[in-house]
């Protein structure tokens, strides 16, 4: 039986990645924060149903745990997915971001080096490290980040082909654009969108309030990321890999399919705040994934009006409301064996 670690577990990837995991027999030992209110609310279910699931408080701060976890369970893969992952509050707080998103990385690497056991090392690599480089970006692209939070991403990055290079370690990163899902935290646009259309749709809120419209991202669903993240500990060899849909939209794109599939237009609600404004902002990011296509058979399966489909409908359940129902008929068509279709 398989030992995986992983960290963020709380989070929207981390949620979908421990029980992928399970699903595949294997052993998971988790890293969660302690906090005085529940964090657990993605993984409740999870940590009830699998005793095979074990939770380990600890910080990325803090080597001494990460330490003591690596060397004494010996994880056979190691997936580092807790970070400061917010890029409008990296430009708040840009010297805590680095030391979580970037030497929390080098902390799980020296940890590996020094245990001396041949954990396999998955790095959640974003798409924001390649900032103004212009799209579509591929493993060949130069990057020039726009952000702390890109920044501190560059940083962990190298810090991961480094130790591949000179420790021989199998370390990998997993370069990926932007995933969402029903899981997605609700302050980043895409979920913030879909929550504040089901809120409108019971009558608990009149407005939406946003920054640049103008953006275009590459939109998959998380999920099928979190698949990609387990194929690529799974290859010959260690590397690093874009994973993304290869189409970009706007932000204002996003913004009128999810209202006009629930019959609303968008502009009789949405109002433009300064707040959500970046310092810099990335215009355009869009993948081009033909190695990871090429090498790890990693094609995605949802593009940017299912997903959109699929998170609306998802908050309209939440809120109460009966849902439009394409999006649920999407999942259940093309995923009917996965284990997050019945979210
Ligand atoms: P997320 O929902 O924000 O989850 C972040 C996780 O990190 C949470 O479990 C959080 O714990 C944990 N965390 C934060 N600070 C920590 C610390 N100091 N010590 C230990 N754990 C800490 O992020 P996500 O969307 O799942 O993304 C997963 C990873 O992929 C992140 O590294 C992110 O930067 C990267 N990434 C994401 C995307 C995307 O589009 N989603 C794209 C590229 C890369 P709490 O619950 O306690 O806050
Ligand atoms: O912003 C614009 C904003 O915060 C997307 C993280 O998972 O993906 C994510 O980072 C776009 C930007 O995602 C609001 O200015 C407009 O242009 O949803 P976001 P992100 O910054 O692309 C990358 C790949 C990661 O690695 C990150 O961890 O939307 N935008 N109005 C807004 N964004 C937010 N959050 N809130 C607004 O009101």
């Amino acid at each position: 039986m398989k030992k995986a670690f992983v960290t963020g577990i709380t989070g929207q990837d981390g949620s979908y990645m421990i029980e992928l995991l399970l699903s595949k027999g294997y052993t998971v030992h988790g890293l969660i924060r302690r906090s005085s209110t529940f964090n657990t609310g993605r993984i409740h279910q999870t940590i009830l149903d699998n005793p095979d699931l074990v939770l380990h408080y600890g910080d990325l701060s803090d080597s001494e745990q990460i330490n003591k976890i690596i060397s004494y369970y010996e994880p056979d893969e190691i997936y580092n997915l807790a970070a400061q992952s917010h890029v409008r509050v990296s430009f708040d707080s840009p010297e805590y971001t680095g030391n979580i998103t970037g030497l929390g990385a080098t902390r799980i690497l020296e940890a590996i080096r020094i245990s001396n056991y041949p954990s396999r090392f998955y790095q959640a690599s974003s798409s924001e490290m390649f900032g103004t480089a212009p799209a579509p970006q591929d493993e060949h692209t130069e990057f020039h980040p726009r952000s702390p939070y890109g920044c501190a991403k560059m940083y962990a990055y190298w810090m991961t082909r480094n130790y591949r290079e000179g420790y021989d370690m199998f370390a990998s990163n997993g370069v990926l654009f932007n995933h969402e899902s029903p899981r997605r935290g609700e302050t980043f646009v895409t979920r913030k969108i879909t929550l504040a259309l089901a809120h409108i749709l019971a009558k608990k809120q009149d407005k939406l309030i946003l920054g640049n419209l103008d953006a275009q991202r590459d939109w998959g669903f998380a999920p099928e990321y979190v698949e990609g993240m387990w194929d690529i500990l799974q290859a010959e060899t260690p590397g690093d890999y874009v994973i993304g849909t290869g189409e970009a939209h706007y932000v204002k794109d996003f913004l009128f399919e999810a209202f006009s599939y629930a019959d609303l237009n968008a502009l009789d609600y949405v109002q433009y705040d300064e707040s959500h404004m970046r310092a810099t902002e990335i215009d355009k990011l869009q993948a081009n994934i033909s190695r990871a296509s090429r090498s790890i058979h990693w094609d995605p399966q949802i593009k940017f009006k299912e997903l959109v489909k699929i998170m609306v409908d998802s908050d309209m359940r939440l809120e109460g409301l009966e849902p439009i129902g394409e999006g649920d008929a999407i999942l259940k068509r093309k995923f009917p064996n996965r284990w997050w279709v019945n979210d």
